[in-house]
């Protein structure tokens, strides 16, 4: 099967927040390209990266010479938000997919957020979801992480069952829309685009996934949560203001 669409725009772009993943990076940069190569649509990755002390940039740059369709942005200042952000507005896909480099998901569920199986403009990947399975997560994370969503559907996302996950789908008009009016850069960017994507009326829809907890976590949960959590009030307030309307493009 193809899809026609109408122009020399690649139909999927992957985008990668990359932050001192030597380790794990290679691993999956290798899964998502017999992936990519295996579908009947063209694709370009793009990772991302900002200020990794190990080599994570070389390990982009070495590849990029025998693959055509990987891109390496690099950029000064920090944090995940600000790099999805980035490669979301340089993508250049029919859809935008931001992916963990620790591929918790993994690749192969990529189609299920795209045509022909489903198309909205934002596909969310969810561990909460009827059908969703979480694999080896510590019960404590998981706790916390309940209680994290039980603050952003109370304060943010009304029944949003799982605002975090690394991975997300979006239309290219809604990602040219959402990301420009993106403010946060940090780990919290996510209920940030949801509330806007929300607020200029996109239809958000989770999809269920089987998502395997991996150890390499970057989120401390003591010095990352008192932050996000007054995050949250930020976006709140900002929605409740009509911020994310005006600036409306
Ligand atoms: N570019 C960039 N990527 C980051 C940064 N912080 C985290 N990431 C990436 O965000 C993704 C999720 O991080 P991870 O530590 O697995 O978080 P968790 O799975 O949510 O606990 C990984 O691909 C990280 O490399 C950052 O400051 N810059
Ligand atoms: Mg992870």
């Amino acid at each position: 099967m193809k899809f026609i669409y109408p122009s020399d725009n690649p139909f999927l772009s992957i985008i990668i927040p990359a932050h001192n993943e030597s380790n794990r990076l290679p691993q999956s940069l290798n899964s998502i390209r017999e992936f990519v190569n295996a579908q009947p649509y063209s694709c370009e990755v793009i990772v991302v990266e900002n200020g990794s002390s190990d080599n994570t940039g070389k390990i982009v740059r070495d590849l990029l010479g025998s693959w055509p369709e990987l891109q390496l942005i690099e950029l000064k200042a920090s944090g995940k938000g600000l790099a999805v952000r980035e490669g979301m507005l340089a993508a250049k896909g029919y859809y935008r997919f931001m992916m963990d480099a620790d591929l918790s998901m993994a690749v192969e569920e990529v189609n299920k957020f795209l045509p022909p199986r489903l198309d909205v403009p934002v596909a969310i990947a969810s561990r909460e979801a009827p059908g969703a399975v979480r694999v080896n997560e510590p019960p404590v994370r998981h706790l916390i992480g309940r209680l994290f969503n039980t603050m952003v559907r109370t304060l943010v996302l009304p029944g949003v069952q799982d605002s975090q996950c690394g991975f997300k789908c979006f239309s290219a008009a809604a990602a040219e829309r959402i990301f420009r009016l993106q403010t946060l850069t940090g780990w919290s960017f996510d209920v940030e685009i949801l509330a806007i994507a929300r607020d200029l009326g996109f239809d958000l829809r989770e999809v269920p996934i089987r998502w395997t907890y991996d150890p390499g976590s970057r989120v401390s949960v003591l010095k990352d949560s008192l932050r996000m959590a007054r995050e949250l009030f930020e976006i709140r307030s900002k929605v409740m203001r009509g911020l994310y309307r005006e600036k409306k493009v």
